[in-house]
């Protein structure tokens, strides 16, 4: 069993539903237990010209090995209507793989931790509601020294959920 965190984000088509019915796609994943959500938070998107993000994390217990999970994300995301038109276009439902247990994952289909989580606010601040500040990512950083270089700006706490 492995402590698993997911990115979740969604700027398209009712983005706070969309991450409702992801999270209740989690809760039925073979092998896994979902072990929490954060709240919602809003924040503009990094790329100009696209609507606003809906982003949360998820942290799941599972005994899936990371392709697999990778496998069943990418079918949720392709039932809740994702269409791959260009790299960062706008999506129904983003599921990235943040961290899976300890591991260092470089292969061509799956990075872990993924790439970026370390500076981006709407990563880090839903992440800090489920995973210990002391948390230490591969590069030696904690939770708590990614926090405090990544001041909560631009990000709208929007529900409990
Ligand atoms: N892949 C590699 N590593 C992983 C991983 N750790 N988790 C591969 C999931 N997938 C991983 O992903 C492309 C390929 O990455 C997959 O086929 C998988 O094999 P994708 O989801 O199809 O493409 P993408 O989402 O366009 O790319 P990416 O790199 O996930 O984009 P980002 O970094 O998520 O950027 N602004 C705000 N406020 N909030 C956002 O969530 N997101 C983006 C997209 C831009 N701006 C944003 C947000
Ligand atoms: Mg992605």
């Amino acid at each position: 069993m492995e402590r698993i965190y997911l990115g979740m984000g969604s700027n398209l088509a009712d983005p706070a539903e969309q991450l409702r019915s992801a999270v209740d796609a989690l809760a039925h994943l073979p092998c896994t237990t979902l072990v929490g959500v954060s709240a919602f938070y809003q924040s503009d998107s990094l790329l100009p010209g696209q609507p606003r993000y809906t982003n949360a994390v998820a942290a799941l217990d599972s005994t899936l090995a990371p392709l697999e999970l990778l496998d069943a994300l990418q079918a949720i995301e392709n039932d809740q209507g994702r269409e791959r038109l260009e790299r960062w276009g706008p999506r129904t439902l983003d599921l990235d793989i943040l961290l899976f247990g300890d591991r260092l994952i470089d292969e061509p289909r799956l990075k872990v931790p993924h790439y970026h989580m370390q500076e981006r606010a709407f990563v880090l601040y839903p992440l800090a509601e489920l995973a210990p500040e002391s948390l230490r990512l591969a590069d030696g950083r904690t939770l708590a020294d990614l926090l405090a270089a990544c001041p909560f700006v631009g990000l709208e706490r929007i529900t409990s959920n």
